[in-house]
């Protein structure tokens, strides 16, 4: 493994034409604080130019890959915790915007926004005992737009229903099967599985590549909702945010217990 250049929640180094970028924030089962996630966006924005490809992954042996957002730095205050320009929705498009390609390889079971950020990248290896839940509903929270757009891009809405209504993990096999994930293998594979692949997309063109990944996100990009719509979203999604359920949701996580939602 190259040494890492940065010793932050998000460990950065670069071996050749491929950069890694490995999060590290143990105590928390790499979840994603805000200063994780700028160090995800600056990882970025540091690796264009300087590699033609960059891997996204826990360090070895990780058990959680991430358990998505850091439910302690979710606003209590009654503002969007998901709103454009918070931390989670800038790196996950850091990622997207990002020329170069981006493989997420994933140990263990990844949760909440940390689905969106490993979807958010280009490809998705998956050992085979990963799993992938996303759990806004046991929190109380509304998730935005933008994130369930990129959902519906890749998955089936019955299938994103199905996740976000019971919050149940999918199994790294069913994840194969529906698309959140390109490649499974053997957990003692996966390294050099990830490595070779990223290897193989290094020595292609990569101002052809550049073009491609930034005309798909374009494509997929292209929807402006009506104002109605918008409005609608917001009243709803406020709703939400806003209610006591939210408030109970983040408590009961820190009282390890099991949230008594009242539906206000
Ligand atoms: C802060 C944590 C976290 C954490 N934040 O270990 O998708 S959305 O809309 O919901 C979005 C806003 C989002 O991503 O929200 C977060 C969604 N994530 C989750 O719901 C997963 C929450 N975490 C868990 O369910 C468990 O921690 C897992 C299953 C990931 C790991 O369980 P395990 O028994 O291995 P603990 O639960 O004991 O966690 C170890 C320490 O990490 C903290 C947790 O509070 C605990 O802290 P203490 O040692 O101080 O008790 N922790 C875990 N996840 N997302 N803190």
């Amino acid at each position: 493994m190259p040494k890492p250049v940065l010793e932050q929640p998000l460990d950065v180094a670069f071996d050749g034409p491929v950069a890694t970028f490995t999060l590290n924030n143990p105590l928390k089962r790499n979840a994603l604080s805000h200063s994780l996630l700028d160090a995800l966006s600056a990882a970025c924005a540091m690796a264009t130019g300087r590699a033609r490809v960059a891997i996204l992954r826990a360090a070895p042996g990780s058990a959680i890959w991430s358990a998505g957002h850091d439910i302690d730095e979710l606003p209590r205050d009654g503002s969007d915790p998901l709103a454009a320009g918070t931390p989670l929705e800038k790196a996950v498009q850091a990622l997207r915007n990002c020329p170069l390609p981006i493989v997420a390889m994933i140990q263990g079971s990844v949760w909440g926004g940390a689905v969106e950020c490993a979807m958010s990248c280009d490809l998705v290896i998956a050992e085979e005992n990963a799993s992938f839940a996303m759990t806004p509903a046991n929190l109380g929270l509304p998730y935005n737009t933008s994130g369930l757009l990129h959902f519906l891009d890749r998955l089936p809405a019955g299938l994103v229903r199905d996740m976000f209504f019971t919050a149940r993990p999918i199994g790294a096999a069913e994840a194969l099967r529906w698309g959140l994930v390109n490649r499974l293998c053997m957990g003692a594979e996966i390294e050099a599985v990830t490595y070779d692949l990223a290897s193989r997309i290094a020595s292609k063109a990569p101002l052809a590549i550049a073009a491609v990944k930034e005309q798909l996100r374009l494509l997929s990009d292209l929807r402006t909702l009506p104002r109605q719509a918008s409005e609608a979203i917001e009243k709803t999604r406020r709703h939400a945010y806003q209610s006591q359920d939210f408030l109970e949701g983040l408590r009961a996580f820190k009282e390890k217990r099991a949230p008594q939602f009242m539906g206000y």
